[in-house]
């Protein structure tokens, strides 16, 4: 109060006296917002502590009470500059030239997105990747990339973490700015579940570039080429690395299995190399590459494309993980993806310990310390455990090669699971799976990967409840009500499957409903950027970031909520994990250092009797000053 009565001063702000006392000690100004902040913690903890959790916990488990120990960093010593000085210095074409030069095996470390993306629901926030990035950064530098960002990381933040993801990524590269940081990102869906206007996309990566991001990972859900080379132009004309992706199917080293055969990805490979992608990925997101398959397809790209680093990603779902990245290794590929050890595995990646173990000494050596993945993965397995309320592990226990047979995505098939497992309904994800490869072959034999898996699994989760066969939906498809997602995408609102659309189905499905024709993107008008922002800061009265009207044009109900709690509760994302969940116990002492050098002491005392207007007061000492919110009783 007493700096605005200065600041509304009218002598003050007509500049008539002097000021330089307020001028020489900016530090008044960060005492009154501090003070905003400190207080909306005490409420956001105080709600916790009336209310429960805010962000809904998955299961009963609670987070574990441990503050997970950090590996030593040795104090002053230079960071090792590693594969990003060649992209910075010298491009993107560089870059995969000397990675086409590199003898042994390079390393993308997917356990910063991917591996807690399947395994823990996407749950892992800032807090705890901040805390072992310097060690990464130390030890680490010679991996190709670090996988952090993009896929589903992007919503999750904001809308069950409520942190921003940009500056996750921010804080992320100032910690390890030697490694490249590479992305998941969705083709014409961004970070997203749909179509957006190309403007939404080109921005996306502008800004992304901007903030850390090197190689952009581009795929479509249903390998469809002019939504990839959306993906493709804007992450290239925004100065990243350029990862063409190819999802992967089928099985090239079945006979049988003809629609997606060597041909079909030697040749989309062919049109991926000719629009100019940096590096060629195969992108196993179930996990149905097994040795022989991956043996014959690297090789296949691999004497086709000499000059092109290939890339190949797969989830250890059936358990064959580290054995086909061997083989696709021993075929001629320059970097193959991986998890730490306690973070590896099942839904996840294979393991970088058992990987890098068993390339040491030979020629394809990855020149990772194996005694450092083993302190690595020791912050991960103590810190998985304050996830415990998100862990697959509750319903998954192991690993299961019926992935050949579904082949449902890594991170799908621990969601169908656990829906299925709540529900009360174990012996029916048996079920949802058998189906899920009935609903594939009635939509054509597509590839199943966000958003096109979601299309076969809500198919399949109908067919189970309604207790209908293949037969049956062929015959009735005319009257049945199909989740909006199988009629979407009929109708080609995430683009065209190889092969195209099965027919009748899709006649019966549709009855005469438009339909879009090519890219779905490119019927939409651009976004107005300039008009969103405006927009924003009405709503939210604040200057709003440009970055913030990016994620309102990809996410605008997700952005706008966020903000809204942020405003409420402050800066959540500097309370560490187990707070955030589960909030503190009474007379626990908690530290949160809100920025560098401030840190605030905070003691939950009690929480109050209701009162008449059913709100409880709940007392706090704050740096050991008693303090008090009054919270209102939602239970
Ligand atoms: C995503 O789109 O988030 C994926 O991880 C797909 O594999
Ligand atoms: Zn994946």
């Amino acid at each position: 109060p007493f700096l605005l009565n200065v600041l509304q001063n009218e002598r003050f702000t007509d500049g008539s006296v002097d000021t330089y006392f307020i001028d020489e000690h900016p530090q008044l100004f960060h005492l009154v917002r501090s003070q905003n902040r400190a207080q909306k913690l005490l409420y956001f903890l105080g709600h916790v502590a009336v209310n429960g959790p805010t962000t809904p916990l998955a299961t009963t488990l609670k987070p574990a009470e441990i503050t997970p120990s950090v590996p030593d960093v040795p104090f002053g010593a230079d960071l090792k500059s590693g594969w990003r000085k060649i992209y910075k210095e010298q491009g993107p074409e560089a870059f995969a030239k000397a990675i086409r030069n590199h003898e042994g095996v390079l390393l993308t470390d997917t356990t910063f997105r991917d591996a807690h993306q399947s395994l823990l629901a996407t749950r892992v926030r800032t807090h705890d990747l901040k805390r072992i990035s310097p060690f990464v950064a130390h030890n680490f530098s010679n991996l190709l990339s670090v996988e952090n960002w993009g896929g589903a990381t992007f919503d999750v933040a904001m809308r069950f973490l409520t942190e921003c993801p940009w500056e996750r990524l921010e804080t992320l590269r100032k910690l390890i700015p030697n490694i490249p940081f590479q992305m998941l990102l969705r083709g014409a869906n961004a970070v997203g579940y749909t179509s957006y206007p190309d403007n939404v996309v080109h921005k996306f990566c502008e800004e992304a570039v901007k903030t850390g991001m090197d190689i952009f990972r581009v795929f479509d859900s249903l390998n469809y080429v002019p939504n990839l080379m959306l993906g493709m132009e804007a992450a290239g004309q925004a100065g990243g690395i350029v990862e063409a992706a190819i999802s992967y199917t089928g099985d090239v080293s079945d006979p049988a299995r003809t629609k997606y055969n060597l041909d079909y990805y030697v040749d989309l490979a062919e049109e991926l190399v000719r629009g100019g992608t940096h590096i060629l990925c195969i992108k196993d997101m179930a996990g149905l590459l097994k040795p022989k398959a991956a043996t014959m397809l690297v090789s296949a790209l691999r004497d086709k494309f000499p000059d092109v680093p290939i890339h190949i990603h797969t989830h250890d779902t059936a358990g064959a993980g580290v054995a086909s990245m061997l083989a696709c290794a021993e075929a001629g590929a320059d970097i193959v993806d991986c998890a730490v050890d306690s973070m590896s595995g099942m839904t996840s990646q294979p393991s970088m310990g058992a990987i890098v173990a068993s390339l040491e000494k030979t020629a394809l050596d990855t020149g990772i310390p194996l005694k450092e993945v083993f302190k690595y993965s020791d912050y991960w397995e103590q810190t998985r455990q304050l996830y415990g309320p998100f862990e697959c592990t509750t319903t998954m226990k192991s690993g299961n090669a019926d992935i050949y047979e579904n082949e449902i995505p890594g991170g799908q098939y621990t969601n169908l699971q656990f829906q299925a497992f709540s529900l009360g309904l174990a012996s029916e994800f048996n079920e949802v799976k058998r189906m899920y490869a009935v609903a594939n072959r009635l939509l054509g034999d597509i590839i199943k990967v966000t958003p096109s898996s979601k299309v076969v699994g809500d198919l399949a989760q109908f067919m189970v409840q309604n207790k209908l066969t293949a037969e049956q939906v062929e015959d009735r498809a005319e009257e049945l009500s199909f989740p909006k997602s199988v009629v979407e995408f009929m109708q080609g609102h995430i683009g065209i499957p190889p092969g195209g659309f099965p027919e009748p189905l899709r006649t019966k499905i549709l009855k005469g409903m438009p339909t879009i024709d090519g890219r779905p993107g490119a019927s939409l008008s651009p976004l107005d950027f300039a008009q969103l922002g405006k927009e924003l800061a009405e709503k939210h009265g604040k200057t709003v970031k440009e970055r913030d009207v990016i994620s309102a044009a990809l996410y605008p109900q997700v952005l706008d909520d966020f903000m809204d709690y942020i405003n409420l509760y402050g800066p959540v994302d500097k309370l560490n994990t187990r707070i955030f969940f589960d909030g503190p116990k009474i007379a626990e002492e908690i530290e949160v250092e809100i920025e560098k050098g401030k840190t605030l002491h905070i003691k939950m005392l009690a929480v109050g009797d209701l009162n008449k207007l059913g709100q409880r007061e709940v007392f706090f000492e704050l740096n050991g000053q008693l303090r008090t919110v009054l919270v209102k009783d939602q239970t």
